[in-house]
């Protein structure tokens, strides 16, 4: 068997197969001293041939099936020289769920999905039912399918690109948080996003679970279904005057919870419903959920340098997330963004970011296409790298201003993740003077 791509996806799904008995060839179409050797090295110490580099997109050799990680495009040269000679392949995912035997909760939506799994794991382990946050949000459900450790449910995060490559995977409750246009760099259009997205209700029957936001235009779904909402009153749960209520039973109180904005109200309602379907009683749920401390780069305070404050929303890959922070921000905003071009039209944010931001500073390959989308709206500047964007910010920012780094696209440009990414700004703001 072959396993496309030597990530975190691909070296589980090759350890999974190789656990149960399978031949198996790793094959990646980067370089071999572009990937980590730790994961080569203990590939090939598991007695898995690694291919790297031309030889990847060119074996010719025939394979009963190919795994693939989700970062690789079907229509890369790496997959279509399988594809093109009919050779079957499945994802990483539907491997991970072909070999568990616990029923799984798939959370996807374009924002809000990994916040929402951590809730959702934290909240179920703590009311006594043993769980494990995994998929697109870090450990590939190939790895816990290999480990074999006794779980009652699977929380499991799931991305478009995992879900694409799906054939049987069936989720018992299905999460849609929300959509927005993202990731078309990989997609021709925002609808093969959606289609994509829209395939974890694929195999799922009447036994199972549909929760959707309610305002989602969805089409009919064989689940039972669950709607929430933080802005219509026609769903199961709601907002009134500051709580989560059930149908008509207040059941969480905002201003007791650490997660602030409308969309956490909305990853709090799937989080709750979903622990209704798992016998779990609002008393029994609420304490952790309450307890729930908001994860590094997603709106997360840095410092307050000079009277400004400095917020990291590095975690903002898509224009909806940058919309989001926006939102919630009460003071003039001093926005740094920009980062891979994944081919996004900023111009839908041109109205927001006039009401909002006094100025942009603009980053990465995509800088000028943002200065472009914006022009008119409000005035910006292009700097040379993060460091002189904040050195920019720092110089121009005014007591009672909050500098934003809230970039609204992919980092893979400049850093190695958006956490890279983050990690970088908040020691940049640490470093500057008083
Ligand atoms: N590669 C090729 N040929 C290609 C493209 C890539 O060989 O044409 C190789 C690369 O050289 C690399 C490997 O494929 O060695 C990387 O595979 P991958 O991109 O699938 O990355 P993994 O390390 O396996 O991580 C994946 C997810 N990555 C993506 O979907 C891009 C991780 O989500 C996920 O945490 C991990 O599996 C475990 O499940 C990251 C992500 O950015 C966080 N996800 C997107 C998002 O959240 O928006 C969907």
């Amino acid at each position: 068997m072959a396993v496309l791509g030597a990530g975190l996806s691909g070296a589980a799904a090759a350890l999974l197969l190789k656990s149960q008995g399978a031949n198996v060839t790793v094959l990646d179409s980067a370089e071999e001293k572009q990937l980590l050797k730790s994961t080569v090295d203990n590939l090939r110490g598991q007695n898995i041939e690694v291919i790297c580099g031309p030889a990847a997109d060119s074996d010719s050799r025939k394979y009963d099936f190919v795994v693939s990680s989700p970062g690789i495009d079907p229509e890369s040269p790496l997959a279509r020289n399988f594809s093109s000679r009919g050779i079957e392949i499945i994802g990483e995912l539907e491997l991970g769920w072909r070999s568990i035997n616990v029923p799984v909760i798939a959370v996807t939506g374009t924002n809000g999905k990994t916040t929402t799994t951590e809730l959702l794991a934290q909240m179920l382990n703590a009311c006594g039912q043993k769980t494990i946050a995994c998929g697109n949000i870090g450990k590939p459900l190939s790895e816990v399918a290999r480990e074999g450790k006794q779980f009652d449910v699977l929380t499991v995060e799931v991305s478009s690109f995992q879900l694409e490559t799906i054939k049987t995977f069936r989720p018992a409750i299905a999460i849609w948080l929300n959509f927005a246009p993202d990731h078309l760099d990989r997609y021709r259009s925002v609808s093969e996003y959606r289609a994509a997205k829209l395939r974890v209700f694929e195999n799922q029957t009447k036994e199972d679970v549909a929760i959707v936001n309610a305002i989602e235009d969805l089409p009919e779904l064989s689940a039972r279904r669950i709607n929430f909402s933080a802005y219509t009153d026609r769903a199961d749960f709601r907002l009134v005057e500051g709580s989560i209520v059930y149908h008509d039973k207040p059941v969480l109180r905002l201003a007791e919870a650490k997660l602030r904005g409308s969309h956490n109200i909305e990853n709090l309602m799937a989080t709750l419903a979903a622990g209704t379907c798992r016998g779990l009683s609002f008393e029994e749920m609420v304490p952790s959920l309450l307890a729930y401390e908001p994860q590094p780069h997603r709106c997360e305070f840095v410092r307050q340098v000079g009277g400004a404050d400095y917020i990291n929303d590095s975690k903002a890959t898509n224009l909806d997330a940058v919309e989001k922070a926006l939102l919630a921000q009460t003071k003039p905003v001093i926005l740094i963004a920009g980062g891979k071009d994944k081919g996004f039209d900023f111009k839908p944010l041109r109205e927001l970011v006039k009401q909002k931001v006094k100025s942009s500073i603009l980053i990465g390959e995509i800088a000028r296409r943002i200065e472009d989308d914006w022009r008119g709206a409000v005035k910006s500047e292009i700097a040379l790298s993060l460091a002189d964007a904040v050195e920019r910010a720092h110089a121009s920012a005014k007591t009672g201003d909050v500098v934003l780094f809230s970039p609204g696209t992919s980092s893979f440009d400049m850093f190695k993740s958006y956490a890279d990414r983050g990690d970088q700004f908040r020691e940049l703001v640490r470093a500057l003077p008083k």
